[in-house]
């Protein structure tokens, strides 16, 4: 179920504040994500060695992976409700080479909603928060039938 205009306008409008800082945000969602479900970390060649706060506060790789998943996320959510050419290949990837879970998907999903509403609390009311779940459920959603089309039941 796509949403409606209204809701597009909450989706684009609180992401036009989270863009400028891409990277912290990204950072703090990438922190939260493993902090709250350690077992996301084991999917990272990369992370698995980080084990403090510290540790991952202070790497540049951490930062630099926090701009790469909201900067592809942000493109998927410029295309509203035809964002099937932007997902397709992430599907492809998260399905076939990382074998991400959906439940992961929830996992980010969430964690996004709060990092923003916790960065932005005068710009991400109820209704925002509101249309930026339905758009993640959406973009989750739609994972997961690509997943299926890619032979990962998720
Ligand atoms: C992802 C997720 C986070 C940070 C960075 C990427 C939190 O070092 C590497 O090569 C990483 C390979 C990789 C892995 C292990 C990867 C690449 N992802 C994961 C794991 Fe994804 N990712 C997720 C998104 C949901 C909102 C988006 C937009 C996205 C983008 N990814 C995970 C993971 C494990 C728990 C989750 C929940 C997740 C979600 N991810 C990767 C991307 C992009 C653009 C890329 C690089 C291109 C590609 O498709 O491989």
């Amino acid at each position: 179920m796509g949403l409606s205009d209204d809701e597009w306008h909450h989706v684009l409008g609180i992401w036009a504040k989270v863009e400028p800082d891409l990277s912290a945000h990204g950072q703090e969602v990438i922190i939260r994500l493993f902090q709250v479900h350690p077992e996301t970390q084991e999917r990272f060649a990369k992370f698995k060695n980080l084990k403090t706060i510290d540790e991952l506060k202070s790497s540049e790789e951490v930062k630099k992976h926090g701009t790469t998943v909201l900067t592809a996320l942000g493109r998927i959510l410029k295309l509203k409700n035809n964002h099937e050419p932007e997902l397709k290949p992430l599907a492809e990837s998260h399905a076939t080479k990382h074998k991400i879970p959906v439940k992961y998907l929830e996992f980010i999903c969430e964690i996004i909603v709060k990092v923003i509403a916790e960065k932005h609390p005068s710009d991400f009311g109820a209704d925002s928060q509101a249309a930026m779940r339905k758009a993640l459920e959406l973009f989750r959603n739609d994972m997961a039938s690509k997943y299926k089309e890619f032979g990962f039941q998720g």
